[in-house]
């Protein structure tokens, strides 16, 4: 069997992994000899050429070091205020410096070039994210005639979004230098066949663009997904009980409405709490019984738009604390902190409501870790925009157009009214369709199906036939 690399922006910190995609992939590297690759979070003026190796918590990692200019182009830069935007369909918030593309294709090779002298010929290698999709022509350009797979984890975006972004079409070629492509949701790989099958119809001189040739590679659909039977265990363990108590002493008799995001402006918050503000503003019973607590820790705050969220959220729930708090009432909770995943289980329990409305989202884990905290018995309601890839894996959820903050409150007002009956049918299918698309499996599936002939499962399989 082959070794399996696995390559990232950044590797696994030391400590308890923060979250359920670096369990699942340290489980997988677990099960076979390999290693995780990516950059060591260090800045330096004249970085090695050579990776470090060291083994944390058992599991082999090789880091590289970037310089801070190249750091910036490739991240803050191109992948963040490029990519991120305008795969997220927000190229209103893109800022289009087409020079940072040098940095991000130069990080790309430094990568292949670390990484290349410890590759063996039957070695996997699985790429994850926008950061590093020229990761394979650069190792291919090297000579490396490996199997190499990539997955996206955030949305693929509609042609016209594709072609705002500087060399389109390169990023393009890159993604079929992969054996594999994998993406969230089928939405994704529809937009990326739409793309395929029409390509860029010409280019500033007029020229056609030569097309790009997909036919070595192949592309699907692996929605990512929790541990949900994990996140059961964790929503009753002591440090998530510990975390429940604190908060039932404050709710009292109110229900919880919880939203657990990153504060970027993928997520829709301003929007959600808006939602929340019709909610008490159009029917009264729900005031003083009810309570919004919104967790969002800030991410990439060294980017404008990032702090220009956090100055909405902070404006729209002071407005509605103005609004509605009384001395003995106060209708959010807003706190701008990272928990452990035993603190957001138990929270995720306690919640009536996990309301999940980002205006567009790759998967969105944390719909899977709210459905797998509930109590079977009393399970809480899912609400969830319509455009997060979760929406094809949870069609029993409360569906809601985020943008649409009028049918966002009704949907909260349905799922507060929900009989306890409907809230255990809901919950149950939910629960099924967690397991079914499980972290464990999506790494399996993904690794099957790039190298079918590698895998532990097939190797048994093969070995019992
Ligand atoms: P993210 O945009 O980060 O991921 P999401 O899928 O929701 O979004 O994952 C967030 C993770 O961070 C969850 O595991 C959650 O528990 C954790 N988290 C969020 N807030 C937290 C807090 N306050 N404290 C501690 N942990 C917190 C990207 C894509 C998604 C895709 C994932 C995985 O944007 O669409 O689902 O990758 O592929």
């Amino acid at each position: 069997m082959g070794r399996l690399i696995i390559v990232s922006n950044r590797t696994p910190g030391k400590g308890p992994a923060a979250g359920g995609l670096a369990v699942a992939l340290r489980k997988t590297l677990a099960e076979r000899e390999g290693f995780w690759f990516g950059w060591s979070g260090k800045l330096v003026d004249a970085p090695s050429s050579e990776a470090r190796f060291e083994s944390i918590d058992g599991l082999t990692v090789a880091q590289i070091d970037l310089t801070r200019p190249d750091h910036h182009a490739y991240y803050a830069g191109f992948s963040n205020s490029i990519l991120w935007p305008s795969f997220h369909l927000r190229l209103d918030l893109a800022t289009i410096e087409g020079h940072w593309y040098e940095g991000y294709r130069a990080v790309n090779q430094q990568f292949a070039r670390a990484l290349l002298p410890h590759l063996r010929p039957d070695d996997i290698i699985w790429v994850h994210d926008y950061h590093l999709i020229p990761l394979a022509s650069e190792l291919r350009n090297l000579g490396a005639r490996n199997r190499i797979g990539f997955y996206l984890h955030i949305p693929f975006p509609t042609a016209d979004a594709l072609y705002a972004i500087p060399h389109h079409n390169e990023l393009m070629r890159d993604l079929s230098r992969y054996d594999l492509v994998g993406m969230q949701a089928k939405r994704d790989v529809a937009a990326f066949t739409e793309f395929a099958d029409h390509q860029s119809p010409s280019s500033i001189s007029g020229n056609p663009l030569k097309s790009v040739d997909f036919s070595r590679s192949e592309t699907a659909a692996f929605p990512i997904g929790s541990d949900p039977d994990a996140f059961a265990s964790l929503a009753v363990s002591p440090a998530a009980t510990k975390m429940v108590k604190r908060v039932e002493r404050t709710l009292r008799e109110q229900r919880l409405i919880l939203g657990v995001d990153r504060l970027d402006y993928s997520k829709g918050l301003p929007q959600r709490v808006e939602a929340y503000e019709k909610l008490l503003a159009n029917d009264a019973r729900f005031r003083r019984v009810t309570h919004l607590m919104q967790i969002a820790p800030p991410s990439r705050d060294s980017i404008k738009e990032y702090q220009e969220t956090s100055d909405a959220l902070d404006a729209i729930c002071g407005r509605v604390m103005g609004r509605f708090a009384e001395p003995d009432w106060s209708p959010l909770t807003y706190v701008k902190r990272a928990y452990g995943q035993p603190s957001l289980a138990g929270l995720y329990r306690l919640a009536r409501v996990g309301l999940v409305t980002p205006l567009r989202d790759g998967m969105n884990l944390v719909a899977h870790e709210f459905v797998g905290s509930q109590d079977p018995a009393n399970p809480g309601v899912l609400v969830l925009s319509r455009f997060a890839g979760a929406a094809e894996i949870f069609p029993d959820a409360i569906m809601v157009n985020p943008f649409d903050t009028d049918e966002t409150a009704e949907a909260l007002r349905m799922a507060l009214d929900m009989p306890r009956q409907e809230r255990i049918d809901r919950w149950t299918t939910l629960m099924a369709a967690a397991r079914k698309y499980s972290v464990d499996n999506w790494s399996r599936n993904f690794l099957e199906r790039l190298a079918p002939a590698t895998t532990s499962d097939s190797a048994t399989a093969r070995k019992t036939a």
